[in-house]
């Protein structure tokens, strides 16, 4: 998830893809619509598991939950700061169901827990954290109350945060960008003019990636190691270049139902 430090993950939650998967909802962004393969969206998955692991991090492995297609993508449904939890309300109904488990499996972890209340929407995959400050994404799957509730339960934490608008082509705001490291952004080329980025600090490098690598700008930074989908090899040039240990993972199947390597998990301390 994008809303942890780089050296604040230690246990990550993720869930299994279901049978299901290839209902999951998708916008063709990355695809021409073709359905995923649960097979290999399962192996996939074994190896992101198993990547975290290797890296010493406590992984718990929720089970599929076969009424949700989408059950995979934890992300979305919790916003984990130090510890703390703003549960959202996802903006895509068929999801809700899936906070459940996630909400049972965290809530004995945290030390404040925080519930969006109504008409809010928003997804966790709208939230970018950049050093200090959080980036909101204004998506198709947000809207200005979620936002704001949000917003409020970040001042409290005495965190900043600015609104960034989500441009229609894309699903959210991680969709598009991440920060490999507290100094870097990666953001594709032609999304650079449409995502403002209030008060950026200087120390912050904004890194432009080649359209055709869009998909790959969706990182996972711990320490001096970076997460990256397989296939991109501008965007793992630019992240060794910043000398950063660069770990590839298969990620088609996620890919053609808009999941990137944050999407699949969740990270406390
Ligand atoms: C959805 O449309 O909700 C899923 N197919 C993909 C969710 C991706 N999640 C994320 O970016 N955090």
């Amino acid at each position: 998830m994008s809303t942890s430090s780089h050296s604040d993950k230690k246990n990550i939650i993720v869930r299994r893809p279901p049978r299901s998967f290839a209902n999951a909802l998708t916008t063709s962004q990355f695809t021409n619509g073709e359905k995923p393969d649960y097979e290999l969206a399962l192996k996939q998955h074994n190896k992101y598991v198993n990547t975290f692991k290797n890296l010493g991090l406590n992984v718990t492995v929720l089970e599929a939950k076969e009424e949700y297609p989408d059950c995979c993508f934890v992300e979305d449904q919790a916003l984990i700061i130090d510890n703390h939890v703003f549960f959202p309300i996802t903006g895509a109904p068929s999801r809700r169901g899936e906070q459940k488990t996630i909400v049972e499996t965290i809530s004995p972890y945290m030390k404040s827990i925080h519930w969006c209340q109504e008409p809010g929407r928003i997804d966790g995959g709208d939230v970018v954290r950049v050093g200090d400050i959080f980036y909101i994404g204004k998506s198709n799957r947000s809207n200005d109350e979620g936002i704001s509730q949000f917003q409020e339960f970040l001042t409290k934490l005495e965190f900043e945060s600015y609104i960034v608008n989500v441009p229609d082509y894309s699903l959210h705001l991680t969709t598009l960008c991440s920060s490999p490291n507290s100094n870097l952004l990666l953001i594709p080329e032609s999304s650079k003019k449409d995502l403002v980025f209030t008060n950026l600090p200087k120390s912050v490098e904004i890194i432009t990636i080649p359209d055709n690598e869009t998909y790959g700008c969706n990182t996972i930074g711990i320490e001096n190691k970076v997460i990256i989908s397989e296939g991109y090899p501008t965007v793992k040039e630019v992240l060794i270049e910043k000398s950063l240990e660069v770990i590839e993972l298969p990620m088609s199947e996620f890919m053609a139902v808009d999941g990137s390597l944050t999407c699949l998990s969740l990270f406390f301390h």
